[in-house]
């Protein structure tokens, strides 16, 4: 009953083009999701999987990282949840007769949706120099390769270890501690592109660089949440749960977007009667369509009208908080009476009653959450903008108390976790100074290098091995041309990889895939079932227990994988337990337990239904762990970005069928696209100035100072962006985004402001 993949990639020959739908999910949702699950897993395999996603007995969803409420609906379910799961649970599989049948230069032809339609990977593979293929090998050939390659580096910052956020926090904590034994913070991973930005941002000025909200926040506490440069309809689904249960309470939505997202203007639960036959629920009262880049000017428009308010009723700013609790407001106010208003409508696209209407949802809010994910974290300006979001937090007290405060929504299901466990390439001295004192051995302490700069590192050829815990670092990252070049002039590459990506399509002189257990699956070490831990969005830790058969018997778990490694790269006499590690993941979480605060009591606390919240001084006690100890008010300067004449400013967004570079199919229904990709969304009103029609072909050419960059034959479509704006679909258009185009401090990159113009073709 399942389906075979596709047989032939597919050329966007079926593209159709409808009108964007106006809401989200109900029973079209349930539908797609069902059949994603019985085309790939089939009755049998699929829906158990189901049954247990995100119950307490069950595994963490490997889609995003929103919260699971307390007392999870029987079938927690969510259209991209279930497509998640049928991508693993697949009965589809890519074996040694796979890859004897298509060579390398082949794969590296194939769209990134036909590769991973393919199935899950099952045997260790490995390309010598100079082959055209993946042959098989064994588990003990691979690693002593991948052993003595490490071991015989000049230098161990030649090694670059890059992690994706689904990797467990006994993983992560594994993976980073192999890398610190080695000898090298080398530990870029998925958040360098993603929320690096928040992260920055929130460190310097809140002193916790995570969200400081809870799932009741939103749900139960909030007067206005404000959902900035996100699409949760697609990209976190369950939390229009949320944001539904909050507008039933009374609550306030407001969503500030360049695009007039369906998630975000009406939802259908799937989970109610209400959802599925009646009309849904009315999620957002006010829109607020920003140009892209647009948002700092915003809310520092908005910062100063709030303060200007305060300065004739003397009740609009919380003064005693502002008192006791920050600094650096008379600076951040004198820069605020200092905003030049043209710069604003410039920079944003809108006109001044925009600021006043939002302000005006400001005033009557007592309590405010503020969302964001993407829009805001990739654009050059990304670190000042969040860090200006927090001034607008700080002015009304809007931290540290129910209700309020702000709400990075982190992407990868574990990404946050794997923060937490060490991967990073600045680690904190203190986190190096517990893994000293833990382990006996001194860390590394100069900085490794982020995702942008291990490129860099490839190109002028220092990196010698290598090594993917996950992801997809080809497809993922910017510059795809010149990010394929650099990895294929790596002497070894190595991915710990689920299923087939384009990464394996671009191998190093020679390269590895090891195969490994996903997340649906039952690890079985030492003749015992383990379980793993993660944690999500809003710092909630807990358990996630795999249950379905793993679709090799070959396949080991992450963590068995890097012990196994490490053992053989670092000897058996090595401080740190590798072997015990490989067998007994509670060894592994003990001295996580000893290493990093709030993690005692781990075992007997995880195991509890829910797990336990980790501590957050600003939102727990209102304690801001900063330079200064206090929370702190930023001045931000203000650039507009000027477009030249004939260009317009290019996002590169999620469709509704991808988990970011895994494609599930080719449509992205609430855009009204069906079957295919190759599609750039335009203003109308800035087509009839190009002069060019819905419907005609283009080249997108991005400008830059070092040339210019083209993806080739799009099909434009006439879409109620803001003027000026234009989107397509990541990973295709990564092709567009220059290496060096980043967003100043965090160095993610800035791969929602892109300068283009189209071309006809
Ligand atoms: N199904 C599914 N779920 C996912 C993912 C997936 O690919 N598929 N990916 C996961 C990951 S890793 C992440 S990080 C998240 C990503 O979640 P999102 O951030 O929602 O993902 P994007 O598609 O990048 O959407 C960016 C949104 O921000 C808006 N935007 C862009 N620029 C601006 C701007 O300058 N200002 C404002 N105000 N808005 C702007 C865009 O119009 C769009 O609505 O989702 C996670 N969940
Ligand atoms: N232009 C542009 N570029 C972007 C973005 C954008 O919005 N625009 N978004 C950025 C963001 S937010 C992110 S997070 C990154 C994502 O970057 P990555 O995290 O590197 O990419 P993914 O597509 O999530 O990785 C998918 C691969 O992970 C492997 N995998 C899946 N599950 C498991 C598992 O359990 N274990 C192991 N070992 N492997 C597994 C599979 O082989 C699969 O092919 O992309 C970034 N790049
Ligand atoms: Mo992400």
């Amino acid at each position: 009953m399942t389906k075979p993949p596709p047989r032939y990639d597919d050329h966007d020959d079926g593209l159709h083009v409808g009108p964007p739908e106006r809401s989200a999910a109900g029973l079209p949702g349930v539908v797609h999701g069902l059949k994603a699950v019985l085309d790939q897993s089939g009755l049998r395999r699929g829906l158990p999987a189901l049954r247990l996603v995100n119950q307490h007995a069950g595994f963490d969803c490997p889609g995003c990282a929103w919260p699971e409420p307390d007392k999870p609906h029987l079938a927690e379910f969510c259209e991209n949840g279930a497509k998640a799961v049928a991508e693993e649970s697949t009965v589809r599989r890519v074996g040694p007769d796979f890859f004897a049948a298509h060579p390398i230069s082949e794969l590296a032809t194939r769209s990134d949706h036909w590769l991973g339609q393919q199935g899950r990977l099952t045997t260790p593979m490995l390309r010598d120099i100079d082959d055209d293929h993946y042959r098989p090998v064994t588990w003990d050939a691979a690693l002593d390769l991948v052993a003595g390659e490490l071991r015989t580096l000049d230098d161990p910052d030649h090694a670059v270890f890059y992690t994706s956020g689904r990797a467990s926090n006994e993983a992560a904590f594994c993976y980073q501690l192999f890398a610190r034994a080695l000898g090298t913070n080398n530990l870029p991973d998925c958040s360098n592109m993603c929320h690096e930005s928040s992260g920055s941002a929130l460190s310097e000025t809140l002193g916790v660089g995570k969200g400081s909200v809870s799932l009741a926040d939103i749900t139960d506490h909030a007067d206005l949440i404000v959902v900035v440069g996100q699409n949760p309809g697609t990209n976190h689904p369950r939390m229009l749960t949320a944001l539904e249960q909050a507008k039933r309470r009374g609550a306030r939505i407001v969503a500030i977007n360049p695009l007039p997202e369906a998630g975000l203007q009406t939802f259908r639960n799937p989970q109610t009667v209400r959802g599925v036959v009646g009309r849904g629920t009315l999620l957002s009262d006010v829109f607020v369509q920003i140009r892209l880049g647009g948002d700092l000017a915003f809310f520092q428009a908005v910062n100063q009208q709030l303060v200007a308010a305060d300065a004739r009723s003397g009740d609009v700013l919380d003064h005693d908080f502002i008192a006791a609790h920050t600094s650096g407001f008379d600076r951040a106010a004198a820069a605020w009476e200092a905003l030049n208003w043209d710069d604003v409508r410039a920079a944003t696209g809108l006109p001044d009653e925009a600021v006043h209407a939002f302000v005006d949802e400001v005033l009557a809010a007592e309590r405010i959450v503020v969302c964001w994910a993407m829009g805001l974290t990739q654009h050059p300006k990304a670190v000042a903008t969040i860090r200006e979001i927090v001034n607008f937090l700080l002015l009304r007290g809007n931290v540290g108390r129910p209700g309020a405060g702000a709400c990075p929504v982190r992407g990868h299901s574990n990404v946050q976790g794997d923060r937490t466990m060490g991967i990073w390439e600045k680690p904190p001295e203190g986190f190096l100074d517990a893994l000293h004192a833990e382990f006996g051995f001194a860390p590394p302490r100069a900085h490794g290098l982020d995702t942008v700069d291990s490129i860099r590192a490839m190109q002028a050829g220092k990196v010698g091995v290598f090594m993917a815990l996950g992801g997809n670092f080809a497809a993922a990252t910017p510059d795809s041309d010149a990010t394929a070049q650099a990895l294929r002039s790596v002497p070894l590459t190595v991915h710990v990889s689920t299923k087939l990506n384009r990464s394996h399509a671009l191998p190093g002189h020679r390269s590895i895939i090891l195969p490994c257990l996903g997340r649906t699956e039952r690890d079985v070490q030492g003749g015992r079932e383990q379980f793993v831990t993660v944690e999500d969005s809003m710092s909630v830790v807990h358990a996630s227990r795999g249950t379905l058969r793993p679709a090799s018997p070959e396949l080991r778990s992450e963590i068995s994988i890097v012990s196994d490694l490490a053992r053989r790269v670092l000897g058996a006499d090595h401080p740190v337990p590798w072997q015990r590690f490989a067998t007994d993941y509670a060894a592994v979480r003990q001295h996580i337990a000893r290493v990093v605060p709030g993690f005692d009591d781990y075992e007997a606390k995880v195991v509890r239904p829910g797990g336990f919240v980790l501590p957050h001084p600003p939102r727990d006690a209102r304690v801001f762990p900063t330079a200064d100890g206090k929370a702190r008010f930023s001045v931000n300067e203000l650039s507009v970005l000027q477009l030249p004449p004939g260009r317009l400013i290019l996002q590169t967004i999620r469709s509704h069928d991808q988990f970011n570079t895994t494609i599930y199919g080719l449509d992205d229904r609430y855009r009204g696209i069906q079957q295919g990709r190759k599609v750039v969304f335009v203003n109308p009103d800035d087509l009839r100035e190009l002069g060019i029609d819905d419907g005609a072909v283009v080249d997108v050419v991005g400008e830059w100072h070092d040339g210019e960059r083209r993806a080739e034959g799009y099909r434009v479509v006439a879409y109620p962006t803001a003027r000026g704006c234009a989107a397509a679909y990541y990973p295709e258009t990564n092709v567009l985004v220059p290496l060096d185009h980043t967003a100043e401090i965090s160095n993610t990159p800035a791969s929602k402001s892109i300068i283009v113009r189209l071309e006809r073709s």
